[in-house]
């Protein structure tokens, strides 16, 4: 019995290596892929430019505001007001004012000479390099593409963002490998698409989502979609993709200001009631600093996800031999 379970075991082994060819389209000669170089960007919908699937362009209350690839902005006295002018007072009123979103840059690391240091709405891309994690051990985190609300009061008879989509896209290509250099070419990562929605809410009253840092902060949220372990195939070995949100402030802490937002603000901007996302203080502006992480896939996890069949297959040759050596025992 024993025998025939072992037996039983190397053929499946050998149907594995035989998927796993088919998989790669060949021999797996290359070593894994220790750093890569990339750039990445993010884009607002805003041009019938490829628009992915799925993808929302911009919405708004009352009159439009300003879309463009890089920065949405609302508010009274578009083009001459400046979004940047964070001097309205928290709660303010009617002072003509704009609010904006914008993708940026990080403004972590020192400046370079002559570089002012803001990178809040510079529009990206941001390239830099990355490293692989390898059997659940090293890898770095690639510093991606901010998001900022610029957050004045504006006039309760100016228009306001609702809803829009931002589009982010990564490219990689390999520096050094763990074993023979492979192929260089630039790989296209998997896109993701954030559909959100935008709350601004009126500074007076009983603020949605409880107290906050302001007379009723303003909201970005959207609904839950998966951004960790992202597979794809680079030279027949298998990665997950993973973005990840960093401190702003300090790329080694995680998250903030992400968080589940309160089920009245989801209800409100017509999410469901775990929708994520965070909280802006009006007269202040609020960044949102996304990250990427790459992990090598070791093969047996890569077959894993050969598809149903071949997983089914192995469970049962599991359990025969968790059954013969029960029995031996
Ligand atoms: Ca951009
Ligand atoms: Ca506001
Ligand atoms: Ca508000």
């Amino acid at each position: 019995m024993k025998t025939v379970t072992i037996t039983k075991a190397k053929s499946l082994t050998a149907v594995a290596l035989a998927a796993a060819g088919m998989l790669a389209g060949g021999a797996a000669n290359a070593g894994i892929v220790t750093q890569w170089n990339f750039s990445t960007d993010a884009n607002f919908i805003v041009a019938p430019d490829p628009v992915p699937s799925g993808a929302a362009y911009p919405t708004w209350t009352g009159a439009p505001g300003v879309a463009l690839q890089d920065k949405l902005i609302w508010g009274e006295n578009l083009g001459t007001q400046d979004y940047r002018n964070l001097t309205s007072p928290a709660g303010g009123s009617a002072t003509p004012a704009q609010s904006a979103l914008t993708i940026g840059t990080d403004y972590i690391t020192t400046p370079a000479p002559g570089d002012n240091g803001e990178h809040r709405d510079d529009g990206g891309p941001q390239n830099g390099s990355v490293a692989t994690k390898i059997n659940g051990v090293g890898g770095t985190t690639g510093i991606g593409i901010s998001l900022t609300h610029w957050n004045n009061p504006i006039a309760g008879s100016a228009s306001t963002l609702t809803s829009g989509s931002l589009f982010d896209t990564l490219s990689l290509t390999p520096t050094a490998w763990n074993g023979s250099m492979g192929t260089t070419a630039t790989q296209s990562a998997p896109d993701v698409l954030f559909n959100f929605k935008f709350l601004e809410t009126a500074n007076v009253g009983t603020c949605p989502g409880g107290p906050g840092g302001s007379t009723c902060d303003d909201f970005f949220g959207f609904d839950f979609i998966n951004i960790s372990a992202i597979p794809f195939v680079y030279d027949n070995e298998l990665y997950d993709l993973s973005i990840v949100y960093l401190d702003p402030l300090n790329p080694n802490l995680p998250a903030q200001p992400f968080s589940v937002l309160p089920s009245d603000v989801c209800s409100l901007m017509s999410l469901s009631p775990n929708c994520v996302g965070f909280r802006t203080v009006e007269g202040a502006a609020t960044t949102a600093q996304f990250g990427f992480q790459i992990e090598h896939v070791p093969e047996p996890a890569s077959l894993a996800l050969l598809g149903l069949g071949l997983g089914s297959i192995g469970l049962v040759g599991r359990r025969r031999r968790a059954t013969g050596g029960a029995t031996a025992a």
